[in-house]
C-alpha cells in the first residue's frame, strides 16, 4: 500500500503503533485516560453519561485499530466491493452491540491459528462489565445513557442495520452509505391519548461512534442549466451541467464490527455544509446577512429524516437529499475505483451497488452522467457498465408508496439528469418496440415517464429496474407478487430471471444475544456451545428440538420468559408514572399479546383493538347475564394487549387508531368489574432499544396485515427467535416462517392474497353487511363507549369499513381473527406444556431467518462477491 512517509521514518511509526486494550486493567487505564483527556473530567465529576462516553471512546479505540487493518487488507487484496445504499439505517444503540461483537486478543482461543474467528463467547463484555464495576459503575446503567441512532422509519431502515452487521460478520468488503440526519425519527409522546411528535436531536451530547472526515469534502451541485454549446450537440454527447447551487458533502464514518472476527466495516454517512466559495455579487451589494442565510440553508439538506413509511411525500427537499447522498457516494466509489487504475470496463467486476428501495435510484443516473459527461465514455458502453453494477430491492407493492417525481421538479433541480433519464427511456422503449412491435399499450405502460396523470412524472421503480441487472423482493410471496402485479410487464420484457427473491432476515447478535441474554445463555448451555458459535450457524439451534417435551427444560424455558415479562412490566411501570398495569403476582399467568410496528391501516392495528373491544364487551355481557368472574375467566383468561408504534405525522387515520387504543385502555383498565382479566397498554415512543426489551417478553405477537400487503415483516422473525408464538395472516415472511417452524406452531387465519381483489370488488358493488361480532364492536364505538365526550370521534374508522369499501378487509377477516384468538387462549391456559413445546420448536427452526443467510444469498446470487478473511 502506498504511503508518503519516507522509509527511514517508518520504524518510528511502527515502534509507536497504538495497541488494543486486552485486559480489564488495560481497559480501565484507557477509560480513565478518556475521562481525563478526551472529556477533560476526573474522578470527581464522572457521572453515568461521562462514563458512557469514556467507555464508548475506549471501545471505539479498539474498533478503529481493526477498522484500519480491515481497510488496509481490503486495499491490498482489492476484492470486489459491495456498497449498500440506504436512505435509512435504524441502528439503535452501538455500545452493547460492540461489546458483544468486538474481539480483544484475550478472546482468541487459538492464537496464531489461521482461523481467527475461533473466539470465546462473551469475554469482552464480561471483562468490561467487571472492570466497570471495579471503577464504580454498573454496565447496564451506562448502556442506558446512549441515545438510539434512529435514522430510519421502520422495517426498511432496520433491515439495512441488520445487513451491515451481517456483512461485517461474514467478512464481506462492504460499506453502507447513508445520510447523517441531525434529527432522526421523531420521539413520540402520548398526550391525552394522542400522538405528539417532538424532535429527536440525537447528537446533543457529541456522538462517540462517529469519525468526522473533515478533510474529505465533495462538492454537490443543484439547479442551473445544461450548456449545449454553439452547435447544440446531442444529449448523448458529453455535456456541461452548469450548477446553480453548490453544497459540500462531508462524510462521518461509523465502525461496524463483525461478530467473532477482526473485520470492522464502515458505515459512511454524509452531512451537508456550506461551501466557502465567495459570492462577488452579494459582496458588492453589501448583502452580508443574506449571504450567511443562504449558506445556512445548505445544512438543511441533512437536517431531518422524512418520517413516512410506505408513503411518498413528494417534497423538493427530499429529492435534494436523495441526490446529495447519491452523488456524494458515487463520487467516493468512483474515486476509490480510479485509484486502482483499472479500465472502466472492469468497473462491474470491482463493484456491486445494492439500492435499498427506489430512494437511491438517482445513483444510476449519476453514474451514467459521470461516465458519459466526465469520463467521456460512449453512451452504450457506459450504460452497460451501469446496469451490470446496480441491483435493486423492492419493499412494497402498495401504489401510494411507489416513488414518482414530477418532471418539472426533477428537471429544475437536476436538468442534466432529466435529459439522461429521457435518453435511457428512449433506448429502452426502442428495445421494447423491437421485441414487441406496435404494442402501444405496452410502451406507455412501461415508459419511465408517466404521461397519464395531470403532471408528467418519472417512475423511479421502472428506472431502477431498467438500470439494474437484478431486482429482488424480500419474501417469497412478495417476490412472486411483484412479478405478477406491479412489474408484470417487465417480466415479459426481460424474462423471469432478472427477478428474484431474497427473504429478509435479522441479526441474531442483537435480536437474540443482546436482547435476550437469559435465553442465549440457556441455549448455549443446552446445546453445549459455550462460545456462542450458534450465533454464526443458526442451524445448530435444531438441537433444541429434542428437549421440546422435556419438562425440566420446559421449566427453564418458561422461567426465562417469565424473567423477560417481568422486565417488560418494569419498563411499562416506569413509562406509566410508576403505576403497575399488571399485578406482579399475575404476570406468570397473564398472556402477553403484543403488536409493535409502525401504525398503518394495512398492518391492521384497528382489527387488533376491535378484537380487544369484542373481548371486553363479551366479558361484560357474560357478567351481566349472571356469570361469575371465575366463569368469565374460563373463557377469557388473563391477558394484556400491548401496542406500540409511530404514525407518520400527517397520517390522520393512523393517528386516530392510536387514540382509539388509548381510549379503550382508559375504559378497560379502569373497569373494576372485570378484575384485571384484561388490560390494554400503548407503549409510547417505540424504538430499537425498547424493542430489545419488548420482543423477548411476548407470549404472542400479532402480524395481521391484509394478505399481500406486508412485503415481508421482520419483527415476526424477531418474536419467534425469542420464543414467542405468532398470530398472523398468510402474508409476507409469515408464509416461510410457517414452512420452517411447522404449521402446528403458528396461529394463521384469514383470507389469502389471491382472493383480495375479488373481496375488494365485492365491497364496491355488493353490500355484504358486517359479521355480528364486528357490528357489535362498531356499534359500541359509535355509541361513544370509548369517547363519552364526543361520540363521533372514531367515525372515520367505522366509515372506512362500513361506507368506504373496507379496503383492508377487516370485516372479511374479523371472525376468523376472533376465533383464532380464542384458540390461542385455550392452548396457552389449558395446555401450557403444548404451548412451551411449540415455543421451543419454533426457536429450534428459526435459523433460516438470520440475516447472515440473506447476505450470503445476495453475495452469491446478486453481487458475485466474496469474503475477505484475515489470516
Ligand atoms: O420493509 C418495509 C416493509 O413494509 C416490510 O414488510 C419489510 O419487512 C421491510 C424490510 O424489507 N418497508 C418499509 O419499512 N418502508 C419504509 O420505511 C419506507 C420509508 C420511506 C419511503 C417508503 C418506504 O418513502
Amino acid at each position: 500500500i502506498e504511503t508518503t512517509i519516507p522509509a527511514q521514518s517508518r520504524e518510528i511509526w511502527n515502534k509507536h503503533r497504538v495497541q488494543k486494550f486486552n485486559t480489564g486493567d488495560e481497559f480501565q487505564e484507557r477509560f480513565i485516560s478518556h475521562v481525563e483527556w478526551t472529556l477533560a473530567r476526573s474522578l470527581y465529576n464522572c457521572d453515568d453519561l461521562a462514563a458512557y462516553q469514556a467507555t464508548s471512546q475506549s471501545v471505539r479505540d479498539n474498533l478503529v485499530i481493526d477498522w484500519n487493518k480491515t481497510q488496509q487488507r481490503q486495499t491490498a487484496r482489492d476484492p470486489k466491493r459491495v456498497y449498500y445504499l440506504s436512505l435509512e439505517f435504524l441502528m439503535g444503540r452501538a455500545l452493547d452491540n460492540a461489546l458483544i461483537n468486538m474481539r480483544t486478543d484475550t478472546d482468541v482461543t487459538d492464537v496464531g491459528d489461521t482461523d481467527e474467528t475461533l473466539t470465546k463467547g462473551n469475554t469482552s463484555r464480561e471483562m468490561i462489565k467487571n472492570a466497570m464495576s471495579e471503577l464504580g459503575f454498573k454496565l447496564e446503567d451506562i448502556l442506558d445513557e446512549e441515545p438510539d441512532a434512529a435514522l430510519g422509519n421502520g422495517g426498511l431502515g432496520r433491515l439495512a442495520a441488520c445487513f451491515v452487521d451481517s456483512m461485517a460478520t461474514g467478512n464481506y468488503p462492504a460499506w453502507g452509505y447513508g445520510l447523517r440526519y441531525q434529527y432522526g425519527i421523531f420521539a413520540q409522546k402520548i398526550i391525552n391519548g394522542y400522538q405528539v411528535e417532538t424532535p429527536d436531536y440525537w447528537l446533543n451530547f457529541s456522538n462517540p461512534w462517529e469519525i468526522e472526515r473533515a478533510e474529505i469534502q465533495v462538492p454537490i451541485n443543484f439547479y442551473g442549466y445544461v450548456d449545449r454549446g454553439q452547435n447544440e450537440k446531442s444529449t448523448l454527447e458529453p455535456s456541461d451541467w452548469i450548477g446553480g447551487e453548490r453544497v459540500l458533502a462531508v462524510p462521518y464514518d461509523m465502525p461496524i464490527p463483525g461478530f467473532k472476527t477482526s473485520t470492522v466495516n464502515n458505515l459512511r454517512l454524509w452531512s451537508a455544509k456550506p461551501t466557502t466559495e465567495f459570492d462577488f455579487k452579494k459582496f458588492n451589494n453589501g448583502d452580508y446577512k443574506n449571504s450567511v442565510e443562504e449558506q445556512q440553508r445548505a445544512e438543511s439538506i441533512t437536517a431531518v429524516l422524512y418520517p413516512n413509511d410506505n408513503f411518498l411525500q413528494g417534497k423538493e427537499l427530499r429529492l435534494k437529499q436523495q441526490y446529495f447522498w447519491c452523488a456524494a457516494s458515487l463520487h467516493d466509489i468512483v474515486r476509490r475505483f480510479k485509484k486502482g487504475k483499472r479500465p472502466w470496463s472492469e468497473f462491474p467486476d470491482a463493484i456491486a451497488i445494492q439500492i435499498n428501495d427506489t430512494h437511491p435510484t438517482l445513483a444510476i443516473v449519476e453514474l451514467q452522467r459521470i461516465l458519459v459527461d466526465l469520463e467521456k465514455l460512449d453512451w452504450h458502453e457506459a450504460w452497460s457498465i451501469v446496469t451490470s453494477t446496480f441491483a435493486f430491492t423492492n419493499h412494497t407493492v402498495m401504489q401510494e408508496a411507489l416513488e414518482k417525481w414530477p418532471i418539472s421538479l426533477l428537471g429544475h433541480l437536476l436538468p442534466r439528469h432529466l435529459e439522461i433519464i429521457y435518453d435511457i427511456n428512449w433506448f429502452f422503449l426502442q428495445d421494447v418496440e423491437k421485441k414487441f412491435p406496435r404494442d402501444m399499450g405496452l410502451l406507455s405502460r412501461v415508459s419511465i415517464i408517466e404521461e397519464s396523470s395531470q403532471e408528467r412524472q418519472v417512475r423511479m421503480a421502472y428506472l431502477a429496474i431498467i438500470g439494474s441487472h437484478k431486482v429482488n423482493g424480500v419474501a417469497e410471496l412478495h417476490s412472486d407478487l411483484i412479478k405478477t402485479t406491479i412489474f408484470k410487464d417487465f417480466v415479459k420484457i426481460y424474462g423471469a430471471n432478472k427477478f428474484t427473491n431474497v427473504t429478509n432476515g435479522i441479526t441474531p447478535r442483537r435480536w437474540l444475544k443482546q436482547a435476550n441474554p437469559k435465553l442465549a445463555q440457556l441455549i448455549s448451555e443446552t446445546i453445549n456451545d459455550p462460545e456462542d458459535n450458534y450465533l454464526l450457524d443458526m442451524s445448530k439451534l435444531t438441537q433444541l428440538s429434542k428437549y421440546a417435551e422435556d419438562e425440566k427444560f420446559q421449566k427453564k424455558w418458561n422461567d426465562v420468559k417469565q424473567f423477560n415479562k417481568q422486565r417488560l412490566a418494569d419498563l411499562i411501570k416506569k413509562l406509566n408514572n410508576g403505576v403497575d398495569i399488571i399485578e406482579r403476582d399475575h404476570i406468570r399467568n397473564t398472556l402477553f399479546d403484543i403488536q409493535v410496528k409502525r401504525i398503518h391501516e394495512y398492518k391492521r392495528q384497528q382489527m387488533n383493538i376491535f378484537g380487544v373491544i369484542h373481548r371486553y364487551l363479551t366479558m361484560k355481557e357474560l357478567l351481566q347475564s349472571g356469570a361469575s368472574i371465575e366463569e368469565v375467566s374460563k373463557k377469557y383468561p388473563r391477558k394484556v394487549s400491548i401496542f406500540g408504534g409511530k404514525s407518520a405525522p400527517g397520517y390522520y387515520m393512523a393517528k386516530l387508531i392510536i387514540k382509539l387504543i388509548n381510549s379503550v385502555a382508559e375504559v378497560v383498565n379502569n373497569d373494576k368489574e372485570i378484575q384485571d382479566l384484561l388490560k390494554v397498554y400503548f407503549i409510547p415512543d417505540y424504538n430499537v432499544s425498547k424493542a430489545e426489551i419488548i420482543t423477548p417478553a411476548s407470549d404472542l405477537s400479532e402480524h395481521i396485515s391484509t394478505a399481500g400487503t406486508e412485503a415481508s415483516g421482520t419483527s415476526n422473525m424477531k418474536f419467534v427467535m425469542n420464543g414467542g408464538l405468532i398470530i398472523g395472516t398468510v402474508d409476507g415472511a409469515n408464509v416461510e416462517i410457517t414452512r420452517e417452524i411447522g404449521e402446528d406452531n403458528i396461529f394463521l387465519f384469514g383470507n389469502l392474497a389471491e382472493n383480495v381483489d375479488e373481496l375488494r370488488y365485492k365491497h364496491q358493488f355488493h353490500n355484504k353487511g358486517l359479521p355480528a361480532s364486528l357490528a357489535k364492536v362498531l356499534d359500541a364505538v359509535q355509541n361513544g363507549a370509548f369517547s363519552p365526550q364526543n361520540h363521533s370521534e372514531f367515525m372515520p374508522l367505522i366509515d372506512s369499513i362500513k361506507s368506504h369499501g373496507d379496503y383492508y378487509l377487516v370485516s372479511d377477516d374479523f371472525e376468523a381473527y376472533i376465533s383464532t384468538q380464542e384458540l390461542v387462549d385455550q392452548v396457552y391456559h389449558k395446555d401450557k406444556k403444548e404451548w412451551l413445546k411449540k415455543s421451543i420448536l419454533s426457536v429450534a427452526n428459526i435459523g433460516f431467518f438470520s440475516s447472515d443467510r440473506c447476505i450470503e444469498e445476495y453475495a452469491d446470487t446478486i453481487w458475485n462477491a466474496e469474503p475477505v478473511k484475515s489470516e
